[in-house]
């Protein structure tokens, strides 16, 4: 398999959706008010990273454009909660992500304490043969869902997915505590805010 012809793109799609989703950021910054985003990243799946997911899915190499919906991956990281369902909303209403797949893993959490609402898109993209359609994931979660999510990561590649089981259990717990920290945070959203627009006028 040519990699680097197959994934150019997915790379694509994923610079293309980060403008966009950069750009309504911008807006709302030029308008000086609170932005549900607060920052945005993105990547390609490493290749040995596709060929683990599609050996442990049973994926075939042939089908990894239809079967691996997270090829292309975007990452939508918010303040608070409501801002996760603000930016579902946003992205509901554009006429050029066309939604095929939602999942909430925030009211329904994985197994291993995992929260993030996922968005899988098919997204047009012109290449120098023609338009193509690419399947992306947007994952939008809040900081302190993505500070328990990227080091839950880690501990999964460190233990290749076998974590011991007291570690899995203080991952549970430490899930717990950042939904709760969500929750405290949400319940003063408006006094943060309003210290923040106090802050950016100085
Ligand atoms: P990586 O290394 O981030 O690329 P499914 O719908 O369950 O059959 P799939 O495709 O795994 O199949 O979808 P899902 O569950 O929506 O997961 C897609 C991605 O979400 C994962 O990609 C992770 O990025 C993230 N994710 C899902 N579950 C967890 C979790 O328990 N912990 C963490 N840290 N991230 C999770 P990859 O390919 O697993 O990994």
């Amino acid at each position: 398999m040519n990699w680097g012809a197959k994934l150019a793109p997915y790379a694509q799609v994923v610079e293309e959706l980060k403008i966009k989703l950069k750009g309504i950021r911008k807006q709302f910054e030029y308008e000086s008010r609170h932005s549900p985003i607060e920052f945005i990243t993105g990547r390609v799946k490493p290749i040995p990273s596709i060929l683990e997911k599609a050996e442990a899915r049973g994926i075939s190499l042939e089908n990894i454009d239809r079967d691996m919906q997270d090829i292309a991956g975007v990452r939508v990281v918010c303040q608070f909660v409501d801002d996760i369902y603000t930016v579902v909303k946003m992205i509901r209403s554009r006429q050029d992500f066309n939604i095929i797949e939602e999942k909430d893993y925030i009211s329904e959490k994985k197994e291993s304490g995992y929260r993030s609402y996922h968005i899988i898109i098919d997204y047009p993209v012109e290449t120098i043969d023609g338009m193509k359609k690419i399947i992306a994931e947007i994952q939008i979660r809040t900081l302190a869902m993505n500070f328990w999510a990227t080091n839950e990561h880690s501990l999964n590649y460190k233990y290749k997915g076998r974590i011991p089981t007291e570690i899995k259990e203080r991952l549970q717990r430490a899930a717990e505590a950042a939904f709760k920290l969500d929750e405290e945070m949400s319940a003063i959203k408006h006094e943060v805010q309003e210290a923040q627009r106090i802050f950016h006028r100085k």
